[in-house]
């Protein structure tokens, strides 16, 4: 069984603007890897090869918009005691994509959480404090979305694109 979660993947002009934002932030915690850097648009935890091939063929039939999120805001979320970029407003075309995968992963007995739907980018896990620190905002212009595989390792976490839908 793999570890899945579907995700906006950022170009590289993209993921260099994180990477940098997260070095002048020089925070206490664990950054995280300018190649894991990406916005998760729906987790499903660990699943089986039917289920995946069938969310995989259902994933397909979606449409896959171009969108663009501009991420101008730095949060700290507590509880995942995560320092995350937020976007003050966003494109409802990422909402209507989390939503279509949800749909499909509950079709598959997959269980989602209720949360609404924020996209974010993790930059630093176990940080400690909200910050104050201005930046320019980063614009995240999507090229699809893909299906992905958490894999720990030895150095850590790594993500692996296992499938890619582009943008139309
Ligand atoms: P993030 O999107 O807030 O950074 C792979 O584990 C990715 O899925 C991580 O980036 C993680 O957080 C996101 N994720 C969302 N819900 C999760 C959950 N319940 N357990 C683990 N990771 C989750």
């Amino acid at each position: 069984m793999k570890r899945l979660f579907f995700a906006l993947w950022p170009e590289q002009n993209t993921r260099q603007q994180c990477a940098t934002l997260i070095n002048q932030l020089n925070q206490t915690g664990k950054p995280v890897n300018e190649a894991n850097l990406h916005v998760t648009l729906l987790f499903l935890g660990r699943i089986s090869a039917e289920q995946q091939a069938i969310i995989t063929r259902e994933a397909g039939k979606l449409p896959a918009p171009l969108i663009t999120l501009r991420f101008d805001r730095l949060s700290f979320w507590k509880k995942p005691a995560v320092l995350c970029l937020t976007a003050g407003q966003f494109d409802q075309s990422v909402s209507i994509l989390n939503e279509n995968l949800a749909r499909i992963a509950k079709q598959q007995g997959i269980p989602i959480e209720n949360r609404p739907f924020k996209p974010h980018v993790t930059l630093v896990k176990k940080a400690s404090s909200a910050i104050d620190f201005d930046f320019a905002p980063i614009l995240w212009q999507t090229i699809g979305f893909c299906l992905v595989e958490s894999c720990s390792g030895p150095d850590g976490v790594e993500y692996r694109i296992i499938q890619r839908w582009p943008a139309i």
